[in-house]
């Protein structure tokens, strides 16, 4: 399978990885707007050294319990970066955002992706993918980031959030997005217990028989930390890795994460199994 960003044809024979840029106060909380920007850019440009094929660059922060953001305020924490990455030529950049304002200006400063937590169900934001004309991952979300991990409940949460992306994808398309450029996520720990996060790991396999590339995201994420006695996010590093591995070898085809170096090297382990041909 293969991916256009751009002018760069992605090959998603071999597992590939998102390495994720929050532009939020709590990631570069210090300095000036300047400071910040430069610590960004050096983190962005350290991750594509590491082997990251995407940078995902959000200014929203998206984690459960979190507030909104303004329309200004998340241009002004990605637009500058996103022009800055895309000038240095270094990187291949996905626009973390739901709003259909930011996709558009994103786009314009050199994005060539689109994550969407909201899978394009913001007013307007179907319509400003579809003219943005580039590859949207579309996640499955129970809820609202704000109150999403205080009830969620499935009767099946594999054929559910199967449902789910299957119906987006219809919409998208429907829309005039092409089938080619729409990637789906389960969207893990987005409204969902532990064990509904393990059910869909342990069937992710299932969600690759559309033909569309997979996207996940389990880097240092509460399910990785309630696996470890509770460890906290600065102790999950091997966890997301091993999760990680998992994923590929369910199918997924690219990983979203913050190591990306470790990430990276275990995914080539995991490839080269599939490598040999005998
Ligand atoms: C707290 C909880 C802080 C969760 C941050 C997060 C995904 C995503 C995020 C994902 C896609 C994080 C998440 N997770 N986009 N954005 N898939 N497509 O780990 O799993 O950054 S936010």
């Amino acid at each position: 399978m293969q991916l256009q960003l751009g002018s760069h044809t992605l090959d998603l024979s071999q597992p590939k990885v998102m390495g994720v840029l929050n532009r939020t106060p709590d990631s570069f909380s210090d300095g000036g707007a300047y400071t910040n920007i430069d610590a960004a850019l050096r983190q962005a440009l350290r991750m594509i050294e590491e082997g990251a094929a995407i940078i995902d660059i959000g200014g929203e922060s998206t984690r459960p319990g979190s507030i909104a953001v303004g329309v200004q305020q998340e241009l002004d924490r990605v637009i500058p970066l996103i022009e800055r990455l895309v000038s240095e030529q270094a990187a291949l950049v996905s626009i973390d955002t739901s709003k259909p304002e930011v996709m558009g200006a994103a786009v314009k400063a050199g994005a060539v992706m689109i994550n969407d937590i909201h899978a394009l169900r913001l007013p307007g934001a179907l319509e400003m993918a579809r003219v943005c004309a580039i590859p949207v991952c579309i996640m499955h979300m129970q809820g609202e980031p704000r109150s999403m991990q205080q009830h969620p409940y499935y009767e099946n949460v594999v054929a559910e959030v199967k449902q789910f992306l299957e119906e987006r994808s219809q919409v998208c398309e429907s829309a005039g997005i092409a089938r080619k450029r729409i990637v789906i996520d389960p969207g893990f720990g987005f409204g969902k217990t532990l064990a509904h996060n393990l059910s869909l790991l342990r069937h992710l396999d299932e969600f690759t028989s559309a033909g569309q590339p997979l996207l996940v995201g389990l880097s240092r994420k509460s399910m990785i930390g309630a696996l470890l006695d509770d460890a906290p996010v600065g102790k999950r590093l091997q966890g997301s890795v091993a999760a990680a591995v998992i994923a590929v070898l369910q199918g997924a085809s690219i990983i979203r994460c913050h190591d990306v170096q470790p990430t990276v090297e275990a995914l080539k382990i995991a490839a080269a199994m599939h490598g040999i041909g005998c």
